[in-house]
C-alpha cells in the first residue's frame, strides 16, 4: 500500500513474509541469486510491516534512518537505488535522497526485517523516480537487497523461482490468501534481540549437507508443499513445513551456528505435544528463536491456552526462585 503526497514525497508499507520452503545459500552474491527456490506466506500488512517514506533533496547525498537512528547505506540498498535510478528521467537522477524508514516489530532477531524492509524501499523508489515495472520485475530489484524481500511484494503463497540470472529470479503469488482463509499464522517472540550472525553471513558456509538439501531436500519438499496446498490437505502441509525448518537447522548448527534458545526447543516440543494423535500445528524457525506456528484459525485458542499454562508455570518457578534468593521467604 502507499500514499503520494506530491511528486518529491512517497509513503509505502510494505508486509514481512514468513518461508515455510526457506531460502538458505547463494549461487551467486553480486546478484544475490538462491541455491534453492523458496515459498512464503505474506503475512497480514496491518500485523508487521516496515513504513518507509522518502524525500528527494536538491542536494546529492542520502541520508537514512532507521527506526529513527541514523542508519548507514548498505552496499546491497546501494545496489537498489542504482537499479533504479538509472531507469529514471536525466533530471530526476541528480537529486539526493533522504529515506526514513521504521519496523513496528524487533529488526534483525529473525523475523524477515530485512523482507518488509528491502520491499518498501524498493517500490518506494521506483514510485518516486516513476519508473513503470511490472511487480515480477520489482521483485528482482528488491531481490538485489534482500533475498526474502522479493517475496514480499505479494499477497498470499509467494514462490521465488530461484532462476540462473537477474531477471529470472523473481518472485509470483501461487494462491491469493482468500484460498486458505482458515489458515493462520502465530508468532512467539522469545527473544527480540539483533541476533549475533546474520544470516546474509551464515548461509555463505558452504557444506555437502547444504548442496544435498539445495539439490534433493528442497525440489522435493516444493513439490510435496504445492500438492498439500492444492488438495487443502493441512497435516501433509505441516509435515513438510516442520520437516523443511529442522532441514535448514540441520544445516545451520552443521555451520556452527545455532540460532534456536531452549525456549525454542520447549516449543518445538509443545506443537509435537499437541500434534498428538493428529497433526493440526506446524513450527517453523528462520534465522533465529522466535517460533512461527502455522495452525486453523478454529485451533488458535486450544494452542494458545496450552503455551500460556506452560509458560505460566515456568514463570511462577522463576519467580519463587527469584523470591528466595531475594530472602524474602526466610
Ligand atoms: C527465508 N531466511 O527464506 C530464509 C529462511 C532466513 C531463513 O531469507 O542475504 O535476510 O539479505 O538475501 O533474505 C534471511 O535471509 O538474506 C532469509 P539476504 P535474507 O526467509
Amino acid at each position: 500500500s502507499f500514499s503520494e503526497t506530491s511528486q518529491s514525497q512517497i509513503t509505502v508499507r510494505a508486509p514481512t513474509n514468513i518461508a515455510l520452503i526457506k531460502y538458505w545459500g547463494k549461487q551467486d552474491k553480486y546478484f544475490n541469486l538462491p541455491l534453492n527456490s523458496s515459498i512464503s506466506l505474506t503475512v497480514d500488512i496491518t500485523k508487521f510491516f516496515t513504513e518507509t517514506t522518502i524525500n528527494f533533496l536538491p542536494t546529492p547525498e542520502i541520508i537514512f534512518y532507521l527506526n529513527n537512528k541514523k542508519a548507514k547505506i548498505t552496499n546491497r540498498i546501494q545496489q537498489v537505488i542504482n537499479t533504479i535510478k538509472i531507469q529514471a528521467e536525466p533530471k530526476l537522477r541528480h537529486k539526493g535522497l533522504c529515506i526514513i524508514s521504521n519496523n513496528n516489530f524487533p529488526t534483525a532477531a529473525g523475523m524477515a526485517s530485512s523482507a518488509s524492509g528491502l520491499a518498501a524501499l524498493t517500490f518506494a523508489l521506483a514510485k518516486l523516480y516513476q519508473i513503470n515495472l511490472t511487480m515480477e520485475e520489482l521483485s528482482a530489484i528488491a531481490r538485489l537487497g534482500s533475498g526474502s524481500a522479493s517475496r514480499s511484494l505479494f499477497g498470499g503463497l509467494v514462490k521465488w523461482e530461484k532462476g540462473e540470472k537477474h531477471e529470472n529470479s523473481t518472485s509470483k503469488n501461487l494462491y491469493e490468501k482468500t484460498y486458505w482463509p482458515e489458515l493462520r499464522l502465530l508468532v512467539v517472540v522469545l527473544d527480540s534481540r539483533k541476533k549475533k550472525v546474520s544470516s546474509t553471513d551464515a548461509m555463505m558456509r558452504k557444506s555437502d549437507l547444504l548442496m544435498k538439501r539445495s539439490c534433493e531436500v528442497v525440489p522435493e519438499n516444493i513439490k510435496s508443499l504445492e500438492f498439500a496446498f492444492m488438495n487443502k490437505d493441512f497435516p501433509k502441509l505441516c509435515e513438510v513445513v516442520m520437516a523443511e525448518s529442522d532441514s535448514l537447522h540441520e544445516v545451520i548448527n552443521e555451520s556452527g551456528v545455532d540460532y534456536l534458545n531452549e525456549n525454542s526447543y520447549r516449543m518445538k516440543a509443545m506443537v509435537n505435544f499437541f500434534n498428538m494423535p493428529t497433526v493440526r500445528s506446524a513450527y517453523t524457525f528462520d534465522a533465529g528463536p522466535n517460533v512461527w506456528i502455522l495452525i486453523k484459525k478454529s485451533e488458535v485458542n486450544n494452542f494458545l491456552s496450552l503455551i500460556l499454562n506452560h509458560f505460566l508455570i515456568q514463570y511462577d518457578k522463576l519467580d519463587l526462585e527469584e523470591n528466595f534468593d531475594q530472602g524474602r521467604f526466610k
